[in-house]
């Protein structure tokens, strides 16, 4: 792959700030290792709360062990593989829609990088419920607020083995579905495919310690910490 000039540096460097003026989440940052080469690299949000502060529903060990851990450990082999495999795409975007060139460590720990960034903003304590104009579109495109509950559950429920259920907007069309392992809707790859709005991880990691083998349980509970006010932002950014 071929190094990006500097121009087209230049270019998405102010496309990352007019994104991140807007609230979104941009999990690369860009440095200059030689010449013009570009040396993409994830990294970890901050925990936008403490680890306890989800409980009862997200118990406070697994929190620090899926983010300093799990987490820590797809940020640190996603980077390693980049820096290995002279990775040299600008933006997640275009990391994520070339998924099929990349290796299985690039692949798995990207989007387990990128999906565990977005789950944390996905979440807050004292939920509430969405309102508005992604209310609006919920009952839309699902009937209902339950409705829209039950299936996305169902995503969760139905993925055999690990992986994430996904709420993302395709074409302006909200749609619901399920990756296996750390797959995301941006890559190429991907069944579902679209800009994720809300995620949930599936992966025994991301509940046993609480739950053991009751992964129902986790997501009826899971939906009292959903950060509707992030969800509709990351909608009304489209
Ligand atoms: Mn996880």
């Amino acid at each position: 792959m071929k190094p990006i000039s500097r121009r087209k540096f230049v270019s998405d460097s102010l496309k990352t700030a007019a994104v991140a003026s807007l609230g979104s989440t941009m999990l690369f940052k860009s440095t200059e290792a030689s010449s013009n080469a570009m040396v993409l690299q994830f990294s970890q949000v901050a925990l936008p709360y403490t680890s306890s502060a989800l409980e009862p529903y997200i118990d406070t060990m697994t929190m620090e062990i899926h983010y300093s851990k799990h987490h820590a450990a797809y940020i640190k082999n996603v980077n390693e593989a980049i820096t290995a495999e002279n990775i040299a795409f600008a933006t997640e975007k275009d990391f994520f829609a070339n998924t099929a060139k990349l290796s299985a460590k690039a692949r798995n720990n990207g989007g387990g990088a990128w999906n565990h960034n977005f789950f944390w903003l996905s979440m807050k304590a004292g939920s509430a419920t969405p309102s508005g104009k992604l209310l609006d579109a919920i009952n839309a495109s699902f009937g209902s607020l339950e409705e829209f509950k039950k299936q996305f559950s169902d995503a969760g429920m139905k993925r055999f083995g690990s992986g994430w259920a996904w709420l993302v907007s395709d074409g302006g069309k909200l749609k619901i579905g399920s990756t296996p392992n750390q797959d995301n809707p941006m890559m190429n790859v991907s069944e579902i495919k679209g800009t994720p709005l809300l995620a949930l991880d599936v992966w025994e990691h991301a509940y046993y310690l609480k739950y053991q083998n009751k992964r129902v349980e986790y997501i009826t509970n899971w939906w009292n910490v959903v950060n509707w006010d992030e969800v509709a932002k990351r909608a009304a950014s489209l």
